[in-house]
């Protein structure tokens, strides 16, 4: 469980992480769902971030690559809670990049954001995923020899109805897109840019600074059937433009798609209504799934 007064925070001075932390917290603190969000990190320096939140949200720290159908099994149990991954490119595109795509074919109504740094930050600066070919940061001997995943276009095609860009500097912009995540009816992904300053030389603040510039010419919103396919075509064609100029914002937006919740609710009628956490099983005449009184034994007082 997250949101103690008091912890522990290790990671180093000036990450990124610090501006996607305070980002999500304003979000959900704005929006008012603080007492009905769980936040599930997968493992990394990014996954941390479900254990270091200081306000009132539930926090679980999974397996790394796993934090998706862990958030997929919490929101079909509970469709009433709003449920974020938070989880590196290492993470959700290296050992998780099935369940990336996979989930996309669903359109659970949860959010994904990806902490973006072009490396595996926990694990000491192997190249991940998102690292483009040639590059050489400081933590690897020779120039990585893979070509990188372009995470925008991967969601695009994945079948994500909600896809953004954002920059971890970039506090109020990024904030304001984690709460359109989050309002999104369907799968909602956000890139975040993320600066590692341990461990990328190459992308750091100052490499960004100079070069992220906000959409002005850019209709996301998909408002019929007939404009979903031409909408989807020029995020896509956007989502290539890297390098000199980096677009942040919204590229797709497309709520005419059933959520995977709805689709269930077509062949179970009272789905909304007697989710599975709300159902009492019982073995050998015991209730098996009141878990009420373990979470007050647990519970951490807010004066500790
Ligand atoms: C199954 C498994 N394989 C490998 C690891 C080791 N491991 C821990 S974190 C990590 C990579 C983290 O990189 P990333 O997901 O990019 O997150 P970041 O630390 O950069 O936020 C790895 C390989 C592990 N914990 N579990
Ligand atoms: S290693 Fe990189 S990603 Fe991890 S805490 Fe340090 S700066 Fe942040």
């Amino acid at each position: 469980m997250a949101g103690h007064k008091f912890h522990w925070n290790d990671w180093c001075p000036g990450c990124g992480n610090f501006g996607i932390l305070s980002a999500e917290q304003q979000a959900i603190t704005e929006l008012g769902i603080t007492n009905n969000t769980v936040i599930v990190g997968g493992i990394g320096c990014s996954g941390k971030l479900s254990q270091y939140t200081r306000i009132p949200v539930s926090g679980v720290h999974t397996l790394h690559g796993r934090a998706i159908p862990f958030a997929v099994g919490i929101k079909l149990a509970n469709p009433s809670l709003e449920v974020i991954v938070n989880g590196g490119d290492g993470d959700l595109l290296g050992i998780g990049a099935g369940h990336f795509v996979s989930v996309g074919r669903r359109n659970v109504d949860i959010v994904v954001i990806l902490h973006n740094n072009g490396v595996y930050g926990l694990t000491k600066g192997q190249a991940a995923p998102t690292l483009f070919r040639g590059m050489k940061t400081k933590s690897l001997p020779r120039p990585n020899i893979n070509d990188a995943i372009n995470p925008v276009t991967l969601a695009l095609a994945s079948g994500y109805t909600f896809v953004a860009r954002a920059y971890a500097y970039d506090v109020p912009h990024l904030k304001e897109i984690i709460k359109q995540a989050i309002k999104h009816k369907g799968l909602a992904f956000v890139d975040i840019l993320q600066p590692c300053p341990t461990y990328n030389d190459i992308n750091t603040k100052e490499w960004y600074d100079k070069r992220v510039y906000k959409m002005q010419d850019m209709d996301p919103v998909v408002k019929s059937e007939s404009e979903m396919q031409e909408k989807l075509k020029k995020a896509i064609d956007k989502s290539y433009e890297w390098g000199e100029r980096i677009p942040i914002g919204i590229f797709y937006k497309n709520e005419l798609v059933p959520t995977y919740e709805e689709r269930i609710k077509t062949s179970a009628p009272s789905y909304y209504d007697n989710y599975p956490a709300e159902q009492k099983i019982e073995y050998e005449k015991k209730l098996t799934t009141i878990i009420d009184p373990l979470l007050e034994e647990r519970k951490v007082a807010e004066d500790n």
